[in-house]
């Protein structure tokens, strides 16, 4: 199953169209590519042909799902892939020439520090759990004034019940992509919409991610969306099925080639298996314990710049 993904990697490097993208590095990019992958021998695409970090992996979906913005959590538990664009924004405005281990550190040190720089905008977690809602809150000239209402409406747990009551509908759905505050964001979500489909006691789930960088955060958004399709399984007594990913603009950078031949020269093996230690009492409930990998043998990992 891990093919698929190789042969991504190798279609995107060889035959991508070569662009210049925001970041400055360039691309070779292909449109519209799709995986699909069995979840239902209890498996997750924990890439083999390198080693992915499941644990920062677990602990990004729990800060998403915890409706979190800022890095600060994330450090607090030693995870820093979401460091540099806060850091790119202090470096920008106070024109400091701080480190990123110095800048990490006086995030987790200094709560008003951590305030004032670590938040990315209202990112994946406010969307997910708290998209904004207005209310009618009086009147002035004749026209209604809206109120921004901060709780705002909780995508995950209207998902999961529905899932519950409605199977059948084709509107289990929940997306990051809030058009109106895309402005705010460090970065529009990549990882853009995700739907759930239910037949024959399983649950499928298809994940459109927007932009794809395949060799550096595909490998985690295949992890991300198969433990929610897990998760949201368990949570609601079904099986899990398959997992369908759909990549928008797919590809390469130009500085990964390195990673592209060393990883295509490795052969894969089996992927590892998930099981969760317990049935928490909701979907908002998972802790990182809960989360047991077992079987990941992978070949070693293999360092790549991130593209900011
Ligand atoms: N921007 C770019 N250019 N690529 C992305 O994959 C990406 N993301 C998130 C937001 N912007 C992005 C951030 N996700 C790594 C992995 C995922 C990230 C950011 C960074 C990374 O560097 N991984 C290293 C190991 C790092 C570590 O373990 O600390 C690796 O080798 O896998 C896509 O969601």
């Amino acid at each position: 199953p891990e093919h698929q993904y190789l042969d991504l990697l190798e279609r995107a490097w060889r035959e991508g169209a070569p662009r210049r993208d925001r970041t400055g590095v360039g691309t070779r990019a292909l449109f519209g590519q799709t995986l699909r992958i069995d979840l239902s021998d209890g498996t997750v695409p924990l890439l083999t042909t390198k080693r992915v970090s499941w644990k920062t992996i677990v602990r990004e979906l729990l800060w998403f799902l915890d409706g979190g913005t800022n890095i600060r959590p994330l450090l607090q538990d030693g995870v820093t892939i979401w460091t540099d664009w806060p850091l790119a924004k202090y470096r920008r405005e106070t024109g400091e020439d701080i480190s990123q281990k110095a800048f990490e550190a006086r995030i987790v040190e200094d709560e008003a520090f951590a305030q004032r720089w670590g938040d990315l905008g209202p990112v994946y977690g406010a969307q997910w759990r708290h998209w904004p809602r207005y209310e009618p809150a009086g009147e002035a000239d004749g026209e209604t004034l809206y109120r921004r209402d901060p709780e705002g409406i909780d995508q995950i747990t209207a998902l999961v019940r529905d899932i519950r009551t409605h199977p059948s509908s084709r509107r289990l759905i929940f997306t990051g992509w809030n058009v109106a505050e895309l402005g705010g964001m460090a970065l529009p979500p990549c990882h853009t919409t995700y739907q759930y489909f239910v037949a024959d006691g399983r649950l499928s789930g298809l994940l459109h991610q927007r932009s794809c960088d395949v060799g550096l955060g595909v490998p985690y958004n295949l992890v991300t969306a198969s433990l929610l399709i897990r998760m949201l399984a368990q949570q609601c007594d079904l099986e899990p099925g398959e997992f369908v990913w759909f990549g928008g603009d797919t590809h390469v950078y130009e500085n990964h080639g390195d990673l592209v031949a060393e990883q295509l020269s490795r052969e894969p093996r089996p992927w590892p298996v998930l099981r969760f230690a317990r049935r928490p009492e909701s979907i908002l409930d998972y802790r990182f314990d809960d989360f047991i990998i077992e079987g990941y043998d992978p070949h070693p990992s293999i360092a790549a710049p991130i593209a900011v």
